[in-house]
């Protein structure tokens, strides 16, 4: 079995527990540019990833598994004007995955703000969230344990979890993905 095929058995498994019954499960992708999301999902190679531009600056990139699960992905930060129109993708989402560049770390405030500002909306306010600390194989890099308390996490009200990984390779995507899963798995 190739590379590509043992990727793709790997991370479909870790969403199969999710496939049964008649429930969709939305989950937003967002972060920084450059923070890696877009690695990340073509790396999850759970299906085809569908570009849209909704609007004038705001790209947004998707893809479906099974029909049930999409995964809907874009920038945050910068114009404040574009948040109004975020809001149009919050609906009925049940999870986050922020991603962050760890090694980028003159823009983590700017990082920990967006993420606060995104649990602020009431729409997200039950979503479980998960933190990929990206880029660990960066020198310098912050370590996952002390991202935390640089984005602010042990004073969100929602469920979380933060995984470090290295997206370019796979590393930790599994570990992460898979407490989602579980996690989500549990929602009513
Ligand atoms: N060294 C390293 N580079 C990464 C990693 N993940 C993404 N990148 C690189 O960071 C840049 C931005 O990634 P991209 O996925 O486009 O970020 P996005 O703007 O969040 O979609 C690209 O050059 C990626 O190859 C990582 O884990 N380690
Ligand atoms: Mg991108």
């Amino acid at each position: 079995m190739g590379a590509a095929a043992s990727t793709y058995s790997l991370f479909s498994s870790v969403f199969d527990r999710l496939l049964g019954g008649n429930k969709e499960y939305r989950i937003l992708m967002l972060g920084l540019d450059a923070a890696g999301k877009t690695t990340l999902l073509y790396r999850l190679k759970l299906g085809e990833v569908e570009h849209t531009v909704p609007t004038i600056g705001f790209n947004v990139e998707q893809v479906q598994y099974n029909n049930k699960i999409s995964f809907v992905v874009w920038d945050v930060g910068g114009q404040d004007r574009l948040r109004m129109l975020w809001r149009h993708y919050y609906e009925n989402v049940q999870a986050l995955i922020f991603v962050v560049d760890s090694a980028d770390i003159d823009r983590l405030d700017v990082a920990k703000s967006e993420l606060q500002k995104l649990v602020a909306a009431e729409e997200l306010k039950d979503a479980i969230i998960l933190i990929f600390a990206n880029k660990q194989d960066l020198p310098g890099c912050v370590k996952a344990s002390e991202m935390a308390p640089k984005l602010n996490l042990p004073a969100m009200k929602n469920q979380w979890f933060i995984q470090p990984c290295v997206a370019t390779d796979g590393q930790g995507l599994c570990e992460g993905l898979d407490w989602l899963s579980d996690a989500l798995s549990k929602t009513k």
